[in-house]
């Protein structure tokens, strides 16, 4: 099977990457510079008319979103892995919960964030009112997967998984546009958990030493 992921430094891009390393497969990735308008190309929107990373092209046939590409990861390379659950297990309904729910639910509330105060948002967009709600959605949104992290280590059980590779790393972005974790212990703890492993480091942090 060919694999080929087409990227770039710092974006959506790069829990893919992240889940790529973590799982140990052969993968081609190309890197696009975002700001040379790449990802506009002809040839690039063929396969994604979106215009936007990532894209994993698989046997030449492409896939986007990356909560899709990690969770087709999962069931086609994790699984043999011990990185996420079979199918058919009450686990791997846990884990398309929990990961569709940090894309699609967390991330509506963090767009809503976003657009309401980011500096990279256009300002006549920004609404201070909108934003102080959309930080207090998300800190209860918190509030519930600390009470899931209250039960075990990790989403599933005792052991880590991709559906904490895909959760964690939105929260970790989440961070980054202001929302805090304070409060919310089993949260940092498994945030911190994530963060210190070897993929984590080598993909988010640029660590090229570490193994
Ligand atoms: N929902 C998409 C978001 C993809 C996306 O917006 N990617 C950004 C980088 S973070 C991008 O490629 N932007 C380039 C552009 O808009 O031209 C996903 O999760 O894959």
């Amino acid at each position: 099977m060919s694999l080929k992921l087409f990227a770039a430094p710092m974006s959506s891009a790069t829990p893919v990457v992240n889940a790529i390393a973590e799982l140990g497969i052969d993968c081609e990735i190309v890197m696009f510079d975002l700001s040379s308008r790449e990802q506009k190309q002809p040839a690039y929107l063929a396969i994604n008319p979106h215009g936007v990373v990532p894209t994993l092209v698989v046997d030449g046939t492409p896939l986007f979103e990356a909560v899709e590409i990690m969770q087709w990861l999962g069931d086609r390379h994790g699984v043999e892995r011990g990185l996420w659950p079979a199918a058919d297990t009450p686990a791997r309904l846990v884990a398309l919960s929990w990961t569709s729910w940090a894309y699609v639910s967390y991330g509506a509330l963090l767009n809503v964030l976003n657009f309401s105060q980011s500096p990279r948002a256009d300002a006549r967009l920004h609404h201070p009112p909108l934003a102080a709600e959309a930080l207090k959605q998300l800190d209860a949104a918190l509030g519930r997967l600390d009470a899931q992290l209250a039960k075990a280590p990790f989403l599933l059980g005792d052991a880590f998984s991709l559906a904490d590779l895909i959760v964690a790393g939105v929260v970790t972005y989440s961070t980054y546009c202001g929302v805090s974790v304070d409060g919310h212990a089993h949260v940092q703890r498994w945030l911190q958990a994530f963060q210190s492993r070897p993929a984590y480091r080598r993909t988010w942090m640029g660590e090229s030493a570490v193994a």
